[in-house]
C-alpha cells in the first residue's frame, strides 16, 4: 500500500490495522512466532495476541527458535500454556504472525514456516525491519511490540482485560527500560493497563529486578574487565565488556542481557558493546547508543540489526577481533 500525500507514518499503520484483523478475523489456524531469545516484548505480544485469538476458537500456537525454554522471569506471564516447542509446530497454518523481530533471521530455524503459511502478518517496531511479510505492520516510533499489539486490539474492539494487559504491560515496561525510554501517550497505555488490576511493580521486579545471588560475582568479573577506547566513534567514545562462557556459566539469560544496561551508563562513552561468548569463537554482540550514533546502522552492516540506540548482532572471530571490526564500523 502506498502512502498517500500528506499522511502520517502513523496513518498509514493505522490503515495497516484494518488489513491485519481481516486476516486475523479469516484465519482459523494461527502460529505466533517470537524472536530468539526471546525477551518479555517479543513474548507478551505473542500471548497477548494468542489469548485474544484463542478465545475466538481460533487453533494458536507460540514459539520460538531458540533456546529450549521460556526464560524464568516470564514462566508467569498469561497465555503461556499455548507455547509449543519449536519442533512441534504445525507448518500448514492459514497464518503465521511474527511479533517484534525485525527480520527473517530473527526468528532462526522457525523462518521456514513462513514460506508454508496462506498469509504472513508482520507486527514490529524496529527502525531496521526488512518487511519480511506479506503484511507488514511496523511502526518504528512505537515503545515496544506491545503498544502496537494495544493499538491493534484498539482498532479491532477487542477488550484488553488483565490477563491481556498483564501481556502487554511486560513488553512496555521492558522495552522503555521502566519508563525512561517513554513518548506522548506512554503513560497513557501504562495507566490503561494499570487500571485492569495487574501489579505492575510485581511484574516489573520479576522481569527486570531479580538475579540470583550468582550475578554479583559475575558482574565483579565482566565489569572488571570493560575498557574505555576514548578515540572510537570519532571521538565520541566507545566502552565495552565481554562475557566469557566461564563467566556466566549457571546463570540464566536475564543476567547476562543486564550487563549492557550497566555498562551503557558510562559517561565518556557515547556507544557501548557487550561481546557475550556463545562458543569459542562466537559472539553476540549489543550495542546501546546515547543519541548522536545510530547504532541499528552500524548493527546492519556487521549483519545484525535493531533500533537507533539499542541493536545487536553475531560476529566470530578472537574477541580482539569482533571489537577491532566494531571500532572500524562506528568510524
Ligand atoms: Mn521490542
Amino acid at each position: 500500500m502506498t502512502m498517500t500525500p500528506g499522511a502520517s507514518p502513523e496513518t498509514a499503520v493505522d490503515d495497516k490495522f484494518a488489513q491485519a484483523i481481516s486476516l486475523l478475523v479469516a484465519a482459523r489456524t494461527v502460529t505466533v512466532l517470537c524472536h530468539v531469545q526471546p525477551d518479555a516484548d517479543t513474548i507478551g505480544s505473542g500471548l497477548a495476541l494468542a489469548i485474544v485469538l484463542k478465545r475466538r476458537g481460533v487453533d494458536v500456537e507460540v514459539s520460538f527458535a531458540t533456546p529450549s525454554e521460556l526464560p524464568e522471569s516470564m514462566n508467569e506471564l498469561p497465555g503461556r500454556e499455548l507455547l509449543v516447542a519449536a519442533d512441534s509446530v504445525h507448518r500448514d497454518v492459514d497464518l503465521v504472525v511474527s511479533v517484534d523481530a525485525g527480520s527473517r533471521g530473527r526468528l532462526g530455524a522457525l523462518a521456514e514456516c513462513l514460506d508454508s503459511a496462506d498469509a504472513t502478518l508482520v507486527i514490529d517496531h524496529h527502525r531496521s525491519n526488512t518487511r519480511f511479510g506479506t503484511l507488514n505492520v511496523v511502526d518504528p516510533a512505537a515503545e515496544s511490540t506491545t503498544a502496537v499489539i494495544a493499538r491493534l486490539l484498539d482498532a479491532w474492539n477487542v477488550e484488553i482485560d488483565v490477563d491481556i494487559a498483564h501481556c502487554l504491560f511486560a513488553g512496555l515496561v521492558t522495552d522503555t527500560g521502566s519508563f525512561r525510554w517513554v513518548r506522548p501517550g506512554s503513560h497513557l497505555l501504562a495507566e490503561r493497563l494499570l487500571a485492569t488490576g495487574i501489579d505492575g511493580a510485581s511484574i516489573a521486579r520479576r522481569l527486570l529486578d531479580s538475579h540470583p545471588f550468582g550475578w554479583l560475582p559475575m558482574l565483579g568479573s565482566v565489569l572488571g574487565s570493560a575498557t574505555l577506547v576514548p578515540d572510537a566513534v570519532g571521538g565520541l567514545g566507545l566502552v565495552y565488556a565481554a562475557i566469557l562462557r566461564t563467566d556466566s556459566a549457571g546463570l540464566r539469560s536475564e543476567e547476562i542481557e543486564s550487563v549492557i544496561d550497566i555498562v551503557r551508563t558510562t559517561a565518556e562513552a557515547e556507544v557501548a558493546a557487550v561481546l557475550k561468548q556463545q562458543d569459542a569463537d562466537e559472539w553476540t554482540v549489543s550495542l546501546r547508543a546515547k543519541s548522536s550514533v545510530d547504532v541499528s546502522v552500524v548493527a546492519a552492516a556487521l549483519g545484525g540489526g535493531g533500533h537507533r540506540n539499542a541493536a545487536g548482532f553475531t560476529a566470530y572471530g578472537t574477541k580482539d577481533a569482533v571489537i577491532a571490526a566494531l571500532i572500524d564500523a562506528l568510524g
